[in-house]
């Protein structure tokens, strides 16, 4: 996936302090320099980017009251085995945050939840190494009866009908998508076609 998000639902009011948001792809930090965002900053010198600088004597703050959030742009979709948060070294054990989940996705618009942390607790400069679990990539071929693509495949939770995905497959009707392991049922629509849905399918 493109892009990762922490969202930092608990921690001290005042602010939060993040030393380093490292997501790891056989076992290189490929965060390093990627644009970051969040939902605010103290001043240009605790920006998001302080968070993906691989220097842990910089830090992202921000001084308010939760939640936060913090977006790296890996520019190109990647597989993250691995994640780990540094505290900042002077205060982090009072300001970083005690609870977050990590949601990655394909486009920036459409998140899928990745891992949940809470009742975290910090000494200052600690460094937190989280594994999670890599998606499968699953493909297709979805054409009408002209041989044209489908306009869209929709992937959803085959139990609770959420949605996961939405492709638009290439001319000739190919498409791949990335999920967890789990249950899905998989919707083809085009214009003037009825849409069929296809599962349940369980990828494992
Ligand atoms: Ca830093």
């Amino acid at each position: 996936m493109r892009y990762w998000r922490l969202n930092f639902t608990a921690g001290n009011s005042v602010a939060i302090l993040l030393a380093e948001f490292r997501l790891i792809a056989g076992g290189t930090n490929v965060a390093i320099g990627c644009p970051a965002t969040a939902d605010g900053q103290y001043s240009s010198t605790y920006a998001p980017g302080m968070a993906v600088d691989n220097n842990v004597a910089t830090h992202w703050q921000y001084n308010a009251a939760y939640p936060h959030w913090l977006k790296v742009d890996l520019g190109a979709a990647t597989s993250i085995g691995i994640y780990e948060v540094v505290a900042e070294d002077a205060a982090g054990a009072t300001y970083s945050p005690t609870a977050w989940t990590l949601e990655s996705s394909e486009d920036g618009v459409i998140w899928t939840e990745r891992d949940a942390q809470s009742g975290l607790t910090w000494t200052n400069g600690e460094v937190k190494t989280f594994v999670i679990a890599l998606p499968v990539t699953i493909t297709g071929n979805a054409t009408i009866a002209t041989g044209a693509a489908v306009d869209s495949v929709v992937i959803r939770e085959a139990t609770t009908r959420a949605h996961v995905e939405t492709i638009i497959p290439a001319v000739n009707g190919d498409w791949t998508a990335d999920v967890m392991v789990g249950q899905y049922d998989i919707s083809y629509f085009a214009s003037g076609c009825q849409p069929i849905c296809h599962g349940p399918y369980t990828i494992e």
